[in-house]
């Protein structure tokens, strides 16, 4: 107990102002077609959830959190156009994703402290590299993990990954905490948006055709779990450079 109220200590931080969606997705998905642990699901073709893929890491992901978050804590960066973004992040790996009135980049260094960023724990990078190799990227190595903390309210604006030079690479993502759901849409922002809950453990792998698709997260409802306390991490892994 005393172990989980520490790593709720270091993963919570100043408190957020809820914020408004616009999304609006325009169908459905039905969560109890995917439930089944560990099953690749086609979300569609390129895009697969693996149901609590990362169950079993939970406890050894978050505590190896810990190690990045000493040396990389988190942070709201600016979008371009110089709002603090609702989410918190901080990066792992040898190339960090940052953004700032400068735009969207990668960099080797943590811009807040100038060191290279935290090196990718290798239990992050091994449940990386065995999600995209059960749905066919078995060449996938991550050299990024953008990290992201959702409190109540935080959201992520239908966006497409497309700072990395070799699109031929999948997105790996996991969601560790609190539930969130999840929009992902097409190849335009304006294409029919699926919606899926995405909850502690789950994995979702895309690419190929699917890999420049929109998606996001719809603001963060206020909850509790019993390992990250009232926020939602994720662990976004790309091969970046
Ligand atoms: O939090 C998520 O599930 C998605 C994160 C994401 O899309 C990103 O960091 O680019
Ligand atoms: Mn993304």
């Amino acid at each position: 107990m005393a172990c989980y109220a520490m790593k709720r200590r270091l993963l919570g931080g100043e408190s957020m102002t809820p914020m408004n969606s616009g999304d609006k997705p325009t169908s459905a998905m039905h969560g109890d077609l995917f439930s089944e642990a560990s099953t690749p699901a086609a979300l569609v073709p390129g895009a697969y959830i693996l149901r609590g893929f990362a169950s079993e890491q939970d406890q050894q992901l978050l505590h190896d959190l810990q190690t990045v978050l000493a040396q990389a804590p988190w942070r709201h960066m600016q979008t371009p156009g110089g709002l603090a973004m609702s989410v918190a992040m901080c990066n792992c790996g040898r190339l960090g994703w940052v953004s700032d009135r400068a735009g969207y980049r990668y960099t080797t260094h943590d811009p807040l402290s100038g060191k290279v960023w935290p090196a990718m724990p290798p239990s992050f990078a091994a449940l990386a590299q065995s999600a995209a190799a059960t749905v066919g990227f078995a060449r996938f190595v991550p050299d990024a993990c953008l990290i992201n903390r959702y409190q109540t309210g935080a959201k992520l604006s239908l966006h497409q990954d497309k700072d990395e030079q070799d699109f031929s690479q999948p997105i790996v993502s996991v969601s560790l905490g609190l539930a969130a759901t999840f929009l992902f849409g097409g190849l335009r922002r304006s294409d029919p948006v699926l919606r899926t809950e995405l909850n502690h453990g789950d994995v979702v792998v895309w690419g190929g055709q699917a890999r420049l698709r929109y998606h996001g997260i719809l603001p963060l409802k206020p909850g509790e779990h019993p390992l990250t306390g009232d926020v939602r991490i994720n662990l976004t892994f790309r091969a970046a450079g």
